[in-house]
């Protein structure tokens, strides 16, 4: 290009455009001149105020992510930046112009052709539409002859965000939830990644949010800049748009500068798989202490994730809805942050130096303690209940159960054991969760045997047994007996509950069913001789009623 060509582009920057016209006359013409002259397509990109931001020359020019970020869009907002090319030939909007239009999510998109004597010519416009059943993501209008062009570019743009708006706003209503694309990036097989994206689809639900889709990419290398490859990061980027979703969860956990960027060119928010988990547990703490353990948790694990990114905090920050730790919580400075997490910490110790007292009072009555554990939604809660009579909430969702309940088991030949119930356990449960939950699990050292109940129709039974005892070897309570139990045969054959039984050297129950429990109370009385004499519950006095203990039946 030459030096004048050069000036006279720049020069492009001081033009002007009123707020209700798309672009005026002379700015087309004289763009439409220069890109004959210089033999290229040129591409205006115009903000709200009428002014030209970037001015981008050569074919499939597009403005690059990055120097976007000032402007930002809302999850079903307008970026307030339009994209006027010229070409050259006689060509309309082409796919990838499209694509980009909602990249970018551009205020519209439009080409304007040119004939030989640079006079603009066919002016091809498109712009984004709200969400639908058919999937589309734009509209693109019947083509117009320049000069004959009437369009009203603020009434245009005010209405078609009201629209936008709109539909954001019956979607919050209606569903009352947030919707989420799933998301899976990992070197596992693309079968491995969906069976554990089913799982994160259960959690989701747990969490109530709503899933309008799932992506899965099978990748080399898990330290890229997005997770993603760029492609399928648009693929993404479009699939949210076409189904108005407006959180991303991913099944991989997300380096604190990973979310940042993934958030950053997606405008979404971003959540990973230990996000989504203590957003569960945030819904379901009921404890005083349980809340402590998971704010904490939470903090902690939101911490590194604000490194000074003013705009990004509200997309990182709390998980969905509004049960993260707060918006207004975490727009206080690092400071108050840690402030924070020092007065949770001294709350913790509080409550664990009570769990000692409580603790010893029930080593001086003696009774042994059995505490089921295993994986989350395996019907530990609905055993308990089972078991002694009780009306522990059972649900089918993971994660029901955080606080730990105890309850007394009167066996036939009138002794007693307190039977817990507590906190269930997931495949790779994240470092932080463990953390949180140390007070919790710390009452499982109390027990005198575990009984691991397992949900026998479970898709990945061996998982899940894996799962749970490499989170029972974390907890240093591998030495403890332990019973295993597969729960759930009521949906099996007798035949396919022996086969199982045997295979795993289990019992099998069915919570449901009272009868099928009587060969486990016969199983757990004959290990009582052993458990007792550990326990040395000779000539037990009846325990005091305490709301952590009370009695049943
Ligand atoms: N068919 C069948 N369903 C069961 C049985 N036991 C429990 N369930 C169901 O399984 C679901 C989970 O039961 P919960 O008792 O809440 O499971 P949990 O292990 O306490 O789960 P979390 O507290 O979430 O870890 C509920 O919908 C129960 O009704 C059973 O023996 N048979
Ligand atoms: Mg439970």
């Amino acid at each position: 290009m030459k030096p004048s060509q050069l000036a006279a582009l720049e020069r492009l920057y001081r033009r002007r455009v009123p707020s209700n016209t798309l672009v005026t006359t002379e700015l087309a013409r004289t763009t439409c001149q220069l890109a004959i002259e210089i033999r290229r397509p040129v591409g205006l990109l115009i903000t709200r105020r009428g002014a030209v931001e970037q001015i981008l020359v050569g074919p499939g020019c597009v403005p690059a992510f990055e120097s976007l970020s000032k402007f930002r869009a809302g999850p079903h907002s307008l970026r307030g930046l339009r994209l006027i090319r010229i070409h050259l030939h006689d060509e309309p909007l082409s796919q990838e112009d499209l694509t980009n239009l909602a990249l970018l999510r551009l205020d519209l998109m439009a080409a304007l052709e040119v004939d030989g004597e640079g006079e603009p010519r066919l002016f091809h416009i498109a712009h984004l539409v709200p969400p639908n059943v058919q999937g589309r993501i734009c509209s693109i209008l019947k083509p117009v002859l320049f000069q004959n062009l009437q369009f009203p570019f603020d009434t245009f743009i005010s209405d078609l965000e009201a629209e936008l708006q709109q539909v954001d706003a019956t979607h919050s209503v209606t569903v009352g939830q947030e919707s989420a694309l799933l998301v899976s990036a990992s070197p596992q097989s693309r079968a491995e990644q969906e069976e554990h994206l089913e799982e994160l689809a259960e959690l989701a639900v747990s969490a109530e949010v709503t899933i309008v889709d799932k992506i899965v990419q099978r990748i080399q290398n898990e330290y890229h800049r997005f997770l993603l490859g760029k492609g399928k990061l648009k693929e993404v980027i479009i699939k949210a748009l076409q189904r108005g979703a407006n959180v991303l969860i991913f099944d991989q956990n997300l380096a604190p500068a990973q979310a940042r960027a993934i958030s950053e060119v997606t405008d979404m928010k971003v959540i990973d798989r230990t996000q989504l988990i203590l957003d569960i547990f945030a819904r379901r703490a009921h404890s005083r202490e349980g809340k402590v353990q998971v704010e904490l948790a939470q903090l902690r694990y939101l911490m590194p994730r604000l490194a000074g990114h003013g705009t990004s905090l509200s997309r990182l920050g709390g998980g969905i809805g509004s049960r993260g730790p707060g918006e207004t919580k975490l727009e206080t400075d690092r400071r108050r942050i840690r402030e924070r997490i020092a007065h949770l910490e001294r709350d913790l110790l509080h409550f664990a130096r009570h769990q000692d007292q409580r603790r010893a009072r029930r080593i001086r009555h003696a009774l042994p303690v059995l505490s089921i554990v295993g994986y989350t939604n395996a019907g530990k809660s609905t055993l308990l209940n089972a078991l002694t009579r009780s009306h522990v909430s059972a649900e089918n969702r993971l994660f029901e159960t955080l606080d730990t309940t105890s309850r007394r088991l009167r066996f036939p030949q009138d002794r007693e054991i307190i039977v817990t119930d507590t906190v269930g356990f997931i495949r790779d449960l994240p470092k932080d969760l463990l953390g949180a939950f140390r007070t919790t699990l710390e009452e499982l050292r109390d027990a005198d045997i575990l009984l691991h109940l397992v949900d026998a129709n479970a898709r990945e039974i061996d998982s899940q047994i894996a799962a749970v005892e490499s989170i029972l070897r974390t907890l240093d309570l591998e030495a403890i007996p332990r019973v295993l139990v597969l729960n759930k045969c009521d949906r099996l054959s007798a035949h396919e509950t022996a086969v199982l039984c045997q295979r795993y050297k289990a019992v099998g129950i069915s919570a449901f069913q009272p009868e099928t429990l009587h060969p486990l109370i016969g199983r757990l009385e004959a290990l009582l001789p052993s458990i007792m004499s550990t326990a040395r519950a000779e000539g037990v006095p009846p325990i005091e009623q305490s709301p952590a203990l009370a009695s049943s039946s």
